[in-house]
């Protein structure tokens, strides 16, 4: 019997491509489809359109083509009970690591300041700093974030990481802060504030003017996790009054960000479209095709999503 995988993202294309990988990694005995098929066990999907589930009624797993899954867990079709997996990696925590420690050293070496400057035609030298002087907090220290944790604490950064509950870890080198408790000190100790957590409804305006007010004064945000992480308005206060030095930004609450929005002409703001750690295909396909081939003989696939805790 054969077995139907479907995928499908809005673009035909990388449906196509996806198809390609996925169905060259399955091998003998399946069949990939780039739409909702009746007969589909398992389907690998990104923005998937309101009937897919509905299409779909044979499905047994259903896998995210990134490493979040909001896009499934706010779908309105999604069944009750449908096991959902996402990607782990799969290519992106070295993307992510080098984008976040580029960001990092960007602010090490104040080219901000030097880029102000230059405006001025101002000739005039900062004074240097060491990694040791800058400490890193990190919110989100899943896969990815631990990939960034470890780059920067090989470059010498003292780097904290934000958890829900303390566990013991192997993380060498990061500083844990456990639990609400202590987030005013993980704040009050976060020169350069990386956030790499799921949107959740406990991380939703996680960075509000009050956690900002917590941060030193001339610290810097990075964020490559949702725009639904931070509190607009009260970042933008933030920039404004100097508070905060400046911000990375490679996420928003609208993709793609509107042409009239406001982020756009904050000088002391850095933009990319959503490109920090991009979907690799042959490698998501593959690791995809690896679990399915796990879930089929009966194993576990790995990467489970609770769907209470929303990742
Ligand atoms: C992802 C993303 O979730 O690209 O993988 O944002």
């Amino acid at each position: 019997m054969t077995i139907i995988v479907s995928v499908w993202r809005p673009d035909a294309q990388e449906r196509q491509t996806w198809a390609h990988h996925l169905g060259g990694a399955l091998g003998d005995g399946y069949q990939v489809v780039t739409q909702p098929d009746p007969l589909a066990r398992h389907a690998a999907v990104w923005s998937a359109p309101q009937d897919f589930f509905a299409r779909s009624p044979a499905l047994q797993s259903v896998f995210s083509m990134g490493a979040g899954v909001d896009h499934l867990l706010h779908h309105p079709g999604l069944p009750a009970g449908l096991p959902i997996y996402r990607l782990e990696d799969a290519g992106m925590g070295a993307q992510m690591a080098r984008y976040c420690r580029h960001e990092v050293e960007h602010v090490l070496l104040r080219h901000q300041q030097y880029a102000e400057q230059k405006l001025q035609k101002r000739w005039h030298e900062l004074p240097p700093r060491s990694p040791a002087d800058l400490t890193v907090g990190i919110v989100g220290f899943g896969v990815l974030g631990r990939r960034v944790a470890a780059a920067l604490v090989a470059e010498g950064y003292p780097v904290r990481a934000f958890v829900r509950t303390a566990t013991p870890r192997d993380d060498t080198g990061v500083r844990l802060f456990a639990g609400s408790g202590q987030w005013p000190a993980f704040l009050a100790d976060t020169q350069v504030l990386i956030l790499l957590a799921p949107h959740t409804a406990q991380t939703h305006h996680l960075v509000d003017a009050q956690a900002l007010a917590l941060l030193p004064a001339g610290a810097w945000l990075v964020n490559v996790a949702r725009g639904g992480l931070l509190d607009d308005p009260a970042v933008q206060a933030a920039l404004h009054s100097g508070h905060l030095a400046g911000a990375t930004l490679d996420v928003f609450g609208t993709e793609p960000l509107p042409r009239d929005d406001g982020w756009w002409t904050l000088a002391q703001v850095r933009i990319t479209p959503h490109v920090s750690a991009v979907t690799l295909i042959p490698e998501s396909a593959q690791q995809v095709a690896q679990r399915i081939h796990a879930l089929d003989a009966g194993g576990d696939a790995g990467a489970t999503v609770d769907r209470q805790r929303g990742y």
